[in-house]
């Protein structure tokens, strides 16, 4: 095993590390994977990336005998780098559905960030390290943002001082990283924090030829705001799968031929994206609600391909639901869902399926478990599911009129009105559903999502910038993060979107597409704004 292009992986089978691989392929070495506890031991170099939660992760590396291993391979000093859960699984223990016992290498608990005073959970997004000791791997990186997703985190203490590399600001100190001799490990995934994070992997791959310096930069000091590209993506009538974008959700040309609007191939448009700048692309397969998408390979095509050149977290969403084809075989939403983690995407999004589950549990006060949305998050984590909510507007003369939140609007509605509730719809827009975007919000909080993507039919497309009003009545009314979508025209509109709510990210179509605001000028503006972001 003295191949000086190959790294060991520890894949235990729990969850999705083929992001993990394509970094260290495009890195240009090869990988071994770990098929038994010797395998470990023989190792060179290991990479360890912990997916799933902590009890049910030691539940096997106890069974198969790979924590003696991991422990041993570790006390003899060997080159390690542990991933996210591959960080938390060397301390003593996590509260998470516990306490559990961990590795027990590291002294110290993990805890669960504590969302009490409002603090957003999970921890999603770029957050920026804070060095603390001198290391090969995160060299130059000090004030560079790089991307977390997690709700616990290890805490740091005087016990367990001496292996800090780094840390990081999010209600409080937490560690980043931890190094000791070759022991190395991170919170943050490398894999997915574009050009800062490959050079860190290279850094541990090929320590010798250090040249993969970070590249410096303006320092940063805290979490950033997200900027997404969204690729509403669906087959045209020849059967090409291409990018499209709708007015208020209508994608075909207005002219006779009413073609579906064709803005690009979705992995081009990724690739250009990611080299842009932006923190995280999200394709959206908008008629998998009639179009099953394991019937619809060519998007997980796409998000193979687009994985492999996209190391920033990829989003993928529609037709996530039961389904039974016309054979009679029958597909629940996790075989859906597992499909498109094992093709290449870090979280799902669920759209139609989250509304139906959102009214039944307000029906019935009752969480049945059975969900696609609480069976995906229970086994993937609720970081992993994003709910696509795609409401509308209907202004009301009075809140006593509906019995649903309403806002008091900024611009009165047709006949004077001075409020209004957002509607949700199913089925890209076609359908509405007596629910409004506050109540389903709260809902799939409560059953799970990690994430909450809110679209506006009424802004969709037409360039004169966010709901403000409902961004803001849906940001403040969940501790999860919302990512602002819809409308976006100028870069203005997302300063004006991160001051006035509690958003956490904002997303953008159109504007990118037709190249009218490239993605550095919508960063370049917020820095002006004095609003954090990753440059
Ligand atoms: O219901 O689970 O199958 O998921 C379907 C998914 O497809 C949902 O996330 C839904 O939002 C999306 N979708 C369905 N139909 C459309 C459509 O446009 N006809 N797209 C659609 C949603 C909204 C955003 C768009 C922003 C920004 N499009 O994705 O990118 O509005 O656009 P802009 O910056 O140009 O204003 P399921």
């Amino acid at each position: 095993s003295s191949d000086a292009n190959t790294v060991t992986l520890l894949d235990y089978g729990a969850g999705n590390v083929r992001s993990v691989r394509n970094a260290i392929r495009h890195l240009g070495f090869g990988i071994r994977d770990v098929r038994s506890p010797e395998d470990i031991l023989a190792a060179d170099r290991l990479v360890f990336p912990g997916v799933g939660a902590f009890g049910s992760a030691m539940d096997v590396l106890n069974s198969t005998g790979m924590a003696s291993a991991l422990r041993d391979y570790i006390k003899m000093d060997r080159p390690f780098l542990g991933i996210c859960l591959g960080l938390q699984l060397l301390f003593d223990s996590s509260e998470e559905n516990g306490p559990v016992s961990g590795l027990g290498v590291i002294p110290g608990a993990v805890k669960r960030f504590d969302s009490s005073e409002g603090l957003i959970v999970p921890h999603i997004g770029w957050n920026a390290l804070q060095i603390t000791k001198d290391t090969q791997l995160l060299q130059g990186a000090d004030g560079h943002h790089v991307y977390f997703v997690h709700s616990y985190h290890a805490v740091p203490s005087d016990a367990n001082r001496d292996w800090i590399s780094s840390i990081c600001n999010y209600g409080g100190s937490f560690i980043s990283s931890i190094s000791m001799g070759n022991i190395q490990a991170v919170q943050f995934h490398p894999e997915k924090s574009g050009a800062t994070g490959l050079s860190i992997f290279k850094n541990f791959l090929s320590p010798i030829s250090s040249g993969a310096k970070v590249p410096a930069r303006r320092k940063a000091s805290k979490l950033a705001k997200r900027v997404i590209a969204c690729l509403d993506v669906r087959s045209n009538d020849n059967g090409d799968l291409v990018v499209t974008k709708g007015d208020q959700y209508d994608v075909r040309d207005h002219t006779s031929s009413k073609e579906v609007r064709n803005l690009g191939k979705p992995v081009d448009l990724a690739s250009q994206y990611y080299i842009d700048g932006a923190d995280e692309v999200s394709f959206l397969n908008i008629t998998g609600f009639r179009d099953f998408p394991l019937g619809d390979l060519p998007m997980l095509e796409v998000l193979r391909y687009a994985s492999e050149k996209v190391f920033v977290p990829l989003t993928v969403g529609g037709g996530i639901r039961d389904f039974t084809d016309a054979n009679g075989r029958y597909y629940s939403s996790l075989e859906v869902a597992s499909e498109y983690f094992r093709s290449g995407a870090d979280k799902i999004s669920i759209g139609s399926d989250a509304v139906y589950a959102a009214e039944a549990f307000l029906q019935t006060g009752v969480k049945t478990g059975k969900s696609s949305l609480e069976q995906i998050s229970r086994v993937y984590g609720n970081q992993a599911v994003v709910v696509s909510i795609d409401p509308r507007r209907v202004y009301v003369k009075s809140p006593e009129d509906v019995p649903f939140k309403t806002v008091k609007v900024s611009n009165k509605g047709p006949s004077g009105e001075e409020y209004a509730w957002y509607q949700c719809t199913v089925n890209g827009g076609r359908d509405s559903r007596p629910i409004g975007a506050y109540e389903l919000a709260k809902a799939v909080e409560e059953l799970g999502a990690g994430e909450i993507l809110l679209n506006c039919i009424d802004c969709d497309g037409q360039g004169c910038g966010f709901d403000i009003d409902l961004v803001k009545m849906v940001s403040d009314a969940v501790t999860i993060p919302v990512i602002a979508s819809s409308g976006a025209g100028a870069v203005q509109h997302f300063s004006e979107v991160f001051e006035k709510t509690n958003a956490s990210a904002a997303l953008a179509a159109g504007i990118f597409h037709r190249k009218e605001v490239p993605i550095a000028a919508v960063k370049e503006h917020l820095v002006d704004a004095g609003v954090e972001v990753r440059v």
